[in-house]
């Protein structure tokens, strides 16, 4: 059985065996978790980002996957990254975000990673509703049959907090 739990605050500081990064296909960084999590985390992150880069994914990591790094200087043993979707209003893109949660636990479990740590993916610079982006990702980690013990939603702010708070009731 895995545990859901929420945190409001920094996932940067986040104590846990791999926190996952909304990152973009690039996997080179960019702003919000993902620029926090590049400079809190090190050089040491980006390198391996870099590797993936000139290796397995030369075009980048496509939407709705996931793939993990070290986790430089977090304390994480790993750094997961996942690229979600942008919102849309013309198509549902859903499918692809609930993807996101379900990658990064299918990397979580190959890893034997025992905690994990998500932000609320999509849901910043992506635009995605934060009452539709806590939704799927409750659902879909409750559905995911992990073997992750605890999965802990670190949410930056009490609005992102409370969304994700009322799907755990
Ligand atoms: N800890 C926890 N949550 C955070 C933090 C943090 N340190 N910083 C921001 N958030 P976003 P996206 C929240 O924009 O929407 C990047 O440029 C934030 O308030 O980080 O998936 C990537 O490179 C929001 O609720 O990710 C991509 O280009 C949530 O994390 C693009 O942004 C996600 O916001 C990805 O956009």
């Amino acid at each position: 059985m895995t545990t859901l739990r929420l945190v409001q605050g920094d996932i940067t500081r986040e104590s846990a065996d791999a926190i996952v990064n909304a990152a973009n296909s690039s996997l080179l960084g960019g702003g919000g978790v993902d620029g926090a999590i590049h400079r809190r985390g090190g050089p040491a992150i980006l390198a391996d980002c870099r590797r993936l880069r000139a290796g397995h994914y030369g075009k980048g990591l496509p939407t709705g996957r996931a793939v993990a790094t070290t986790a430089g200087d977090l304390d994480a043993r790993w750094v997961i990254h996942t690229v979600g979707p942008r919102y849309s209003h013309e198509e549902d893109r859903s499918a692809l975000l609930a993807s996101c949660y379900r990658e990064s636990l299918r990397v979580a479990d190959e890893l034997g990673a025992r905690t994990v740590a998500f932000p609320a993916v999509s849901a910043g610079i992506y635009g995605w509703p934060m009452d539709d982006a806590a939704r799927i990702a409750v659902e879909t980690v409750r559905e995911s049959g992990t073997a992750v013990e605890e999965v802990r939603f670190v949410l930056f702010d009490e609005k992102a907090y409370d969304a994700f708070a009322r799907q755990l009731d």
